[in-house]
């Protein structure tokens, strides 16, 4: 467990509510100093109309970053910084760790940036005035307008954070509507930080800044994002470590039933499963049917089977968070309507492989090859249609949040009275 130094500070001045910035540390004793000058010489009250309050989580640092924090609490913060201390066990876990606090210490804002300078302390006035005029999570984001990121910045990092957002995206299925998804520096309201449940999530890593984002942006919270300018680290090396990465791929795998990648690995494996089904209902046509039937019949028949086997699996399997978003709410009628749209769908289909198969095979590619190639465009075509006009879902339903195990430690956290408020 974690320990706060020395006790629980108390503002004399009650004339302002106080805001918390967490800032977690390891290893950070030349970036630690100058940035606490930096964030209590803010003009915040002026500003924003919030004082502001830092809380140091600092896992035992071999460098004394700990030690030092515990010195400018005597002589120089008193009352505005608070150390919590804790065995190093990764970003995620001290991240949990100072949530838990600083909810317990009653604070209504609470805020989180690195210590390593990447993020301004000048910026960070702009967060707290997006929640002023009403965002309950403010995002400091690189990639909205007016966002920065760092002119000399080695390749090898721009690769890394767009490797991760397309990795949140397309596996993780984190909503679009926010662009920031890697970056810690954000603003919350402590109604949202205190539903989220954090600690429920196993992330030693920076995988755990992508379940809060996923988080903020299932909860139907007034989420903003806010420019800033991203630097370059001041001091020290980076703790990111490879197996952070793997992690990072596991906890976007398991954010949502209905990413992109789930989505289409559950359509085609539908799809190939209609292919086996049509055969088999052919086969068994012809036998059970009587000698003189066409075959052309039985073929319809057979395809007429198939689209509607895989129209309950994709309405079933495939775009399963369709159901439950609607839950309750999908008629008849929808079905019906929902069935007769993937009927056309499926004559899309068919025209794109007969047309693709004669293009292709008039420009002398071989005629299995072309049939193939025109199987994989109708897939597209078919993916595309189905997902974005038939089972098309209100995404702010908060999917995430409703499933969230009861006992959550949201759900049985204590909040002593607030001093900060
Ligand atoms: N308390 C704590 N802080 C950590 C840990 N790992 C990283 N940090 C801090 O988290 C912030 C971001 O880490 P950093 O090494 O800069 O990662 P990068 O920006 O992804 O290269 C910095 O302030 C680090 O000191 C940890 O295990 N425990
Ligand atoms: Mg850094």
């Amino acid at each position: 467990m974690s320990s706060v130094h020395p006790v629980v500070p108390r503002s004399e001045n009650v004339e302002a509510p106080a805001a918390l910035m967490i800032v977690p540390t390891y290893n950070e004793a030349k970036n630690i100093v100058p940035l606490l000058e930096a964030l209590f010489a803010l003009p915040m009250v002026e500003e924003t109309g919030w004082q502001l309050h830092v809380l140091v989580r600092d896992d035992s640092s071999p460098d004394g970053t700990g030690d030092i924090v515990r010195d400018l609490i005597e002589t120089t913060y008193p009352g505005r910084l608070i150390l919590s201390t804790g065995t190093k066990d990764g970003l995620g876990k001290a991240m949990k760790a100072a949530f838990d606090e600083s909810l317990e210490l009653g604070y209504e804002v609470i805020m989180t940036m690195d210590a390593d300078f990447s993020h301004s302390p000048l910026d960070v006035p702009k967060l707290v005035a997006a929640i002023n005029d009403g965002a309950d999570v403010a995002i400091g984001s690189r990639y909205v307008d007016g966002g920065l990121i760092p002119g000399n910045w080695p390749l090898g990092y721009i690769v890394r954070t767009r490797v991760a957002g397309a990795v949140a995206r397309l596996l993780g299925g984190v909503d679009p509507s926010i662009r920031e998804l890697t970056t810690n520096f954000r603003a919350m309201r402590r109604s949202v930080l205190g539903a989220i449940p954090y600690g429920t999530v196993d992330a030693k890593g920076y995988g755990f800044m992508i379940f809060l984002a996923n988080a903020f942006v299932m909860g139907a919270w007034t989420v903003k994002e806010v420019p800033i300018s991203f630097y370059s680290r001041a001091n020290g090396s980076s703790k990111a470590r490879l197996s952070d990465i793997f992690e990072f791929f596991k906890i976007a795998y398991r954010l949502n039933d209905d990413s992109p990648f789930k989505q289409v690995a559950r359509f085609l494996t539908v799809g190939a499963s209609g292919t086996v089904v049509n055969l088999f209902a052919l086969w068994l046509l012809r036998r059970v049917v009587p000698e003189d039937a066409s075959v052309i019949w039985l073929s319809i028949a057979a395809i007429q089977i198939s689209i509607l086997w895989n129209f309950i699996l994709h309405d079933r399997f495939t775009f399963k968070s369709y159901r439950k978003a609607w839950k309750g709410q999908s008629t008849l009628k929808q079905y019906g309507k929902n069935f007769l749209r993937y009927e056309g769908t499926s004559a899309l289909t068919q025209t794109v492989i007969f047309t693709a198969f004669v293009l292709l095979s008039n420009l002398g590619v071989f005629y299995l090859l072309a049939q193939l190639l025109g199987i994989g465009i109708a897939f597209i075509v078919n993916y595309y249609v189905s997902s974005t006009y038939i089972w098309v879902f209100r995404k702010s339903t908060p999917l995430t949040l409703v499933d969230a195990p009861v006992d959550a430690p949201t759900a049985t956290r204590t909040v002593r009275p607030a001093h900060a408020r």
